[in-house]
């Protein structure tokens, strides 16, 4: 699995502070301990405050890059926003993120190509999020030949189904999962698969309880990567025991702490 720590969003109060104050000691530990915790990459995402998120996604990668050379992933619905935190990046970097509209592929895809970035494609549109697998498998099929005719490689792009909070959605997250599946066999080489985990627990009660049990059954519909609160150890404790499940790592009495180790 795949894990980009999702903690640097200025959603986040603490977050949001720092930015709004130029603290970059509190985004250095935010770094920091996603990655000591495990994280592969980190998201980086402004929020949906910031006024000037231009200027505020290059002060951050400017910043994380100071601590880590992990590969940043660029959170933003704005494709200038991506833009300019690309003119900054050194690090490997991933687009977060397209949409299956026409004038976001036709300016986010060249972008990825240009920057040799992983790009992430949201199974939405101008229309809105769909409401059933077809729909989100008709967005996903647009994303992979929008790629293919524009001679992005398929296996660096992620395909996001958009997860939804289990409280308000209960009824669509069974698709959700299965759609993880369908995604393999919409081209080949096949794109891969990536959610944004917390969603799924927004406004919920356990909301640990639901990540990790959702995280779970996703790994086991092939999902590639997440992002997800890496400091959550239950959560990556579930994650790397799935896998020990899957046959992906192998078992041995301290399975956990020999996991670990090779983050
Ligand atoms: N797909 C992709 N990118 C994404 C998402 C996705 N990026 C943003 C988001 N979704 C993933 N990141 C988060 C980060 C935080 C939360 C959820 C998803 C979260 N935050 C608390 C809340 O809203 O309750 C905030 C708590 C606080 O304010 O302290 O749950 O789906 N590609």
């Amino acid at each position: 699995m795949f894990i980009i720590g999702e903690l640097i969003n200025g959603m986040y109060a603490n977050i949001g502070r720092a930015i709004r104050e130029k603290n970059k000691d509190e985004i250095k530990r935010c770094a920091v301990a996603q990655i000591s915790a495990g994280a592969d990459a980190l998201d980086v995402n402004c929020g949906p405050d910031s006024r000037n998120p231009i200027s505020d996604i290059q002060w951050l990668i400017q910043v994380i890059q100071e601590v880590t050379d992990k590969p940043l992933c660029i959170d933003s619905s704005k494709p200038q926003v991506i833009k300019s935190g690309l003119e900054v990046i050194k690090n490997k970097v991933i687009i977060n993120s397209t949409t299956a509209d026409l004038e976001k592929l036709d300016i986010l895809v060249p972008l990825a190509k240009k920057y040799n970035a992983k790009l992430i494609g949201l199974t939405i549109s101008a229309k809105g999020i769909p409401q059933n697998k077809d729909q989100r498998l008709e967005l996903a099929a647009t994303i992979v030949a929008s790629c293919s005719e524009q001679g992005f490689p398929i296996e660096d792009l992620y395909l996001d189904p958009i997860v939804l909070p289990v409280n308000v959605a209960q009824a669509q997250m069974r698709d959700i999962l299965e759609v993880i599946n369908e995604f393999k066999i919409i081209s080949e080489p096949s794109p891969k698969s990536i959610v944004g985990l917390s969603n799924v627990s927004q406004g919920a009660c356990n909301r640990s309880l639901i990540n990790r049990t959702f995280l779970t059954m996703a790994i086991a519909f092939g999902l590639d990567a997440a992002i997800l609160d890496p400091l959550d150890k239950d959560l990556l404790d579930a994650s790397i025991t799935a896998e020990l499940i899957l046959n992906k790592q192998i078992y041995c009495g301290s399975y956990l702490e020999a996991y670990r180790k090779l983050l």
